[in-house]
């Protein structure tokens, strides 16, 4: 049997730059990702990417725009992770460092994509043209994907 866990994650964008964060500690310590975390009881999905997006960058948004969802799947492991995916084009506040992250800017043709999530590579182009998509991965270890599924929709 399979449970799984719902979490966020926000890209911020600007023109020709998108702002992503090195997580310090906890899942996927080491790669540069979008903001992101757990949805707690009581809280909506929505509400929970604000908190988190606060929390790790410092930044709030007047708005959020769905982008996706994506499956996780780990090979050996029970739980899927369910991650919602949002993109936002304008933000209060200035990137500031927190715990579980530091925030840097990176130019649309300069994305490490070697130091991230290797799902990234292939939604990122979709992300940056604002389109909106599913997808399932399913990874060995942190690095392997072993089977993937990504879709354009037209609502997420
Ligand atoms: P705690 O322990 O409460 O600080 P929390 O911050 O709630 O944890 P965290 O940081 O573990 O949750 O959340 C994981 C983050 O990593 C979420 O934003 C989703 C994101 N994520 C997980 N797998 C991913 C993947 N394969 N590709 C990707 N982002 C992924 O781009
Ligand atoms: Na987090
Ligand atoms: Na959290």
């Amino acid at each position: 049997m399979f449970t799984s866990k719902l979490l966020t994650l926000v890209l911020v964008v600007q023109p020709g730059r998108v702002l992503l964060g090195m997580k310090k500690r906890g899942f996927g310590a080491g790669k540069w990702n979008g903001f992101g975390g757990k949805v707690e009881h009581g809280e909506t999905i929505e509400q929970a990417a604000r908190r988190e997006l606060l929390e790790e960058s410092g930044l709030t948004v007047d708005t959020l725009d769905k982008l996706g969802n994506i499956k996780f799947e780990f090979i050996g492991e029970t739980e899927l992770l369910d991650v919602h995916i949002f993109r936002a084009d304008s933000f209060h506040g200035e990137p500031t460092e927190s715990d579980e992250m530091r925030p840097q800017w990176f130019d649309c043709d300069k994305i490490p994509f070697s130091q991230m999530w290797a799902d990234d590579i292939l939604w990122f182009p979709m992300m940056f043209q604002k389109k909106k998509f599913l997808g399932y991965f399913k990874f060995q270890g942190h690095d392997l994907i072993v089977e993937h599924k990504l879709e354009e929709v037209n609502e997420v």
